[in-house]
């Protein structure tokens, strides 16, 4: 059984329960019991060079990424197609074409992605967030929403900005500190990025209960972190959406990093379980296999647009970057738990599917080759031409109709920028 249903159910052997245990212990996606963090630690400890304890709990969330009863997957790492009884109705008339259009998007995402990043360490931005390793999960669950369905991102979600039609070149603007968000949400129905972490659950929230008001049978999907599941806000948006029934997915990238700070150091259960608690499903779906990500948002939405209430969706993938181009994760964690998921890499397994099927030529890959190609100049040169914004814009969408503290803050700063008059080149 991969979905939690509300039902009653077994009571599930209790975290660090068992005897002599002095971590907390959880189901990992094998579906077997892993003891986490203090006794993985007793147990590699003799073997570990200095690098692997410095990664510590590191190597538990490397440990266990292979499929099991728990984690929905269509697909193998090695691009087998598997059956799946719940799920594979939500992807059984796709097309070639569209297998196709699913791999340009996480190709196109992920060149788009480097780009950035290169963009950053040339100087051309202060700060990139890489979705590196996170493709499916975006791209999957982005390919699943509906034009008239309302999407809050955190700060990654490239690849689901791309499915919105957000012009990639506009994700930058933030980034390289021309603008305070860079387009228009109403246009494709996708929020600014916030920072703020789990507060757009919130946000999504309160939007789903004004949706379910008006009566539409659209719905609203939340992404955040497996971070920002400690939060309140997300605890909140758990509780409100779920007595007030609202049209709302939460999709968690459980990327297994919080920055520093490992999933198992957020729970001592896996992040869907949470959603049973709160009474409502919660799935576990392979986040590094697009097809499956696709099927399972569906069948979430469909939930949500059929009046049943919100879903959690875990997404189980890996962050295979840095946090953010401000980060160096060679100070947490180790090579072999990288090189563990890259074996699983999103975008390889679907590759490896359509070339065993027969569904993609050499054509096809040297073509979207040569439009990544294009696509990486065209945001080089957008980025280089963003003008510089007027030093007083900051000050004008704070307010609808003025603030007597924001004019106090305009006039010190137009003073200090007076101050420069004299300064010769200024
Ligand atoms: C309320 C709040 N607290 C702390 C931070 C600093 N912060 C930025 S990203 C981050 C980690 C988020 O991890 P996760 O939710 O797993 O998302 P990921 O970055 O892995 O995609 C933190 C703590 C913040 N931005 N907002
Ligand atoms: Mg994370």
């Amino acid at each position: 059984m991969t979905v939690e249903s509300t039902a009653p159910r077994k009571p599930r052997r209790s975290a660090g329960s068992k005897a002599g245990s002095t971590g907390a212990e959880a189901t990992d996606a094998t579906g077997t019991q892993r003891t986490t963090r203090t006794t993985a630690k007793k147990t590699t400890a003799k073997k570990a060079t200095p690098a692997k304890r410095a990664a510590g709990a590191g190597k538990a969330t490397g440990a266990a990424q292979t499929a099991g009863p728990e984690l929905v997957q269509l697909l193998t790492p090695e691009g087998e197609r598997v059956k799946n009884a719940e799920y594979d109705g939500y992807v059984a008339d796709i097309t070639p074409e569209e297998l196709r259009g699913l791999y340009r998007d996480m190709v196109l995402t992920r060149r788009f992605d480097a780009e950035a990043t290169s963009l950053q360490r040339q100087g051309e931005l202060g700060l990139w967030a890489s979705l590196l390793g996170q493709e499916a999960a975006q791209i999957g669950s982005g390919r699943a929403t509906r034009e008239d369905d309302y999407v809050f991102p955190t700060y990654r979600e490239h690849g689901v900005a791309w499915c919105r039609g957000v012009d990639p070149t506009n994700l930058l603007g933030m980034f390289r500190g021309v603008n305070n968000g860079g387009w228009d949400p109403n246009g494709n129905n996708f929020h600014l990025y916030t920072i703020v972490i789990g507060s757009q659950t919130l946000h999504a929230t309160g939007y789903a209960m004004g949706v379910a008001k008006d009566g539409a049978d659209s719905a609203v999907i939340a992404y955040f972190g497996d971070g920002a599941s400690s939060q309140g806000d997300v605890a909140e948006s758990f509780t409100f959406s779920a007595v007030y029934n609202a049209p709302v997915v939460f999709f968690c990238q459980n990327n297994q990093w919080a920055i520093s700070e490992p999933t198992e150091k957020q729970t001592r259960v896996p992040l869907y379980q949470r959603a049973q608690g709160y009474g409502f499903p919660g799935v576990r779906v392979d986040g590094n296999d697009v097809l499956a990500c696709l099927a399972v948002t569906k069948w979430a939405l469909e939930r949500a647009r059929n009046g049943e209430g919100p879903t959690l969706v875990e997404a189980y993938t890996y962050r295979m970057g840095a946090h953010t181009t401000s980060d160096d994760p060679t100070r947490y964690r180790g090579d072999e738990e990288r090189q563990s998921w890259e074996a699983k890499d999103p975008i390889l397994r679907l590759r490896r599917h359509l070339e065993s099927s027969n569904h993609a030529d050499e054509g096809f890959f040297a073509e979207l080759e040569a439009e990544s190609e294009a696509l990486g100049r065209r945001v080089r040169e957008a980025v280089r031409a963003m003008p510089d914004p007027d030093h007083f814009a900051i000050f004008e969408n704070v307010y609808a109709d003025g603030h007597a503290l924001v004019d106090e803050e305009r006039a010190q700063f137009a003073a200090y920028q007076a101050s420069f008059a004299d300064v010769e080149g200024v």
